[in-house]
């Protein structure tokens, strides 16, 4: 079997044990699209607009659903009902990273209640095993999927070398709700010990820190290009926030189409010269 890298999305999905990765990569097959929107806005008017724009060229929209300042639980309703019109998984990018037992009630409780509508989140391996035994707890009964932070797209980032390799050796031992990884290239091979070779396993990267006009912002973010991040180092997803809807709310609807079509596009070119398809 060739390396996970260079199969198809479709033939990924056929394979996966986990539900909502099998889904994601369904989605991503069905609508070709490996773009995921970061709609990182604090109206939700604002946010509704743009993921309504968004929707048909994305398999996932990625939330910061607490900086939704008039937030209510009918934000979540309506975003349910706009991931089925448009056929998007969701994202919830909360980044947890307490112990077991506080993570468990953060996903499942609160205002915000997580794991009751987000297939996928995320979390800092900074505390170890104990934080994904605490998420699975609620997330793996519901079918939902958890992404390591193995990486970040930032200037000076501390999640390099054996901190990754750590956070790699977790997702191994938890396969079953472990789903990939935030980062910024292939884990395939990271965290092998000499003499083991690779398992058989299929972890999806996410990748944010992508634009096409700039390099950066003014606070530490860092970008690089749908082909830098799919065909060359190999990642799955790109997440983009602002190269798609603009640095205040995305009120030019035209323009934010625009921008998610383009990187859809790019997106899906650059994951065809990796698996060497031509159409
Ligand atoms: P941008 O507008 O494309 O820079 O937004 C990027 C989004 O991805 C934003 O929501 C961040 O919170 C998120 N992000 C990131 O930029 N870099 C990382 O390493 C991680 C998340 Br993890």
């Amino acid at each position: 079997m060739a390396s996970v890298a260079k199969q198809t999305y479709a033939q990924r999905a056929a394979k996966h044990p986990n539900p909502a990765a099998k889904a994601l990569l369904e989605t991503i097959e069905r609508k070709r699209t490996n773009l995921s929107v970061s709609v990182d806005v604090t109206k939700r008017e604002d946010f509704f607009r743009i993921v309504d724009t968004v929707g048909p060229y994305v398999c996932l929209v990625k939330t910061h659903v607490d900086i939704i300042e008039d937030f209510e639980p009918s934000v979540i309703e309506r975003l349910k009902a706009l991931s089925e019109k448009h056929d998007f998984l969701i994202f919830e990018d909360r980044k947890f990273a307490d112990i077991g037992s506080t993570v468990a009630l953060q996903y499942s409780a609160g205002v915000h209640k997580i794991a009751s509508w987000s297939h996928i989140t995320n979390a800092h391996p900074v505390p170890g095993p104990s934080i994904i035994s605490g998420l699975k707890s609620v997330g793996l009964p519901l079918g939902r999927g958890l992404l390591l932070l193995a990486e970040m797209s930032t200037k000076g980032s501390l999640a390099t070398g054996l901190y990754t390799e750590e956070a790699v050796r977790m997702a191994r031992a938890n396969r079953d709700f472990v789903i990939g990884f935030i980062a910024q290239q292939r884990m395939d091979s990271v965290g092998l010990r000499k003499g083991e070779s690779s398992p058989d396993e299929d972890f999806l990267i996410l990748t944010p820190g992508v634009g096409m006009d700039t390099k950066g912002d003014s606070m530490g973010q860092q970008y690089r290009t749908p082909r830098e991040v799919v065909t060359e180092s190999g990642c799955d997803v790109i997440i983009v926030g602002r190269g798609v809807y603009g640095k205040d709310n995305g009120s030019n609807a035209e323009a934010v189409r625009a921008q998610a079509e383009r990187y859809r596009a790019e997106g899906w070119k650059a994951y065809q010269e990796r698996v060497g398809i031509h159409d």
